[in-house]
């Protein structure tokens, strides 16, 4: 049981998970068409985990008894100019995120609200790693500036990410 109140923060939260996908998918295209293949194959994991997170809150309102409402969304950016402004924009995107889950947590929290609280601490833990992971590779982008070779060397380690399924398949979606 949850109140009116969280039930309709979780669902707004849902959707700026849905929206953080998007925005990905788009940075993924942006890289690609600079030429940065590592970076878009990078970002296309990045959509993948967001697709992730959305379902999470989807199953979790689903399960609590709840009609999710798909909200209307500003436009996706889709202009960038450098790597470095795309992870800069990346990480500016997720402390915001980060904000958001922790107002979430303070609201479940004031309901008394256990099942929410148990259900954000695994976003909470994963912003940690989502936010150190970009400062590590923004560190390294600015430790190489405009050396082209550099940023190709930064791009093939990024290139090496591997998107993992959540245990026990890719996302919860049987109702029985
Ligand atoms: Fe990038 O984080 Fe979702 O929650």
């Amino acid at each position: 049981m949850i109140t009116p109140t969280m039930a309709e923060r979780l669902n707004n939260h849902m959707n700026l998970e849905l929206f953080s996908a998007n925005i990905y998918l788009s940075m993924s295209s942006c890289a690609n068409e600079m030429g940065l293949k590592g970076a878009a194959s990078w970002f296309l994991v990045q959509y993948q985990e967001e697709m992730i997170h959305f379902m999470k809150f989807y199953r979790y309102l689903v399960d609590q008894g709840k009609n999710v409402a798909f909200l209307a969304s500003e436009a996706v950016p889709n202009r960038y100019q450098t790597l470095l402004e795309l992870y800069e924009k990346t990480l500016a995107h997720e402390q915001m995120i980060t904000g958001r889950l922790n107002d979430l947590i303070e609201q479940a929290v004031q309901d008394k609200d256990h099942a929410s609280q148990i259900f954000l601490q695994w976003f909470i833990t994963e912003q940690i790693e989502e936010e150190n992971n970009d400062r590590d590779i923004i560190a390294k982008l600015r430790l190489v500036g405009d050396n082209g070779h550099g940023i190709l060397m930064i791009d093939s380690e990024l290139g090496q990410r591997l998107f993992t399924p959540p245990p026990g398949g890719t996302v919860p979606i049987q109702i029985m």
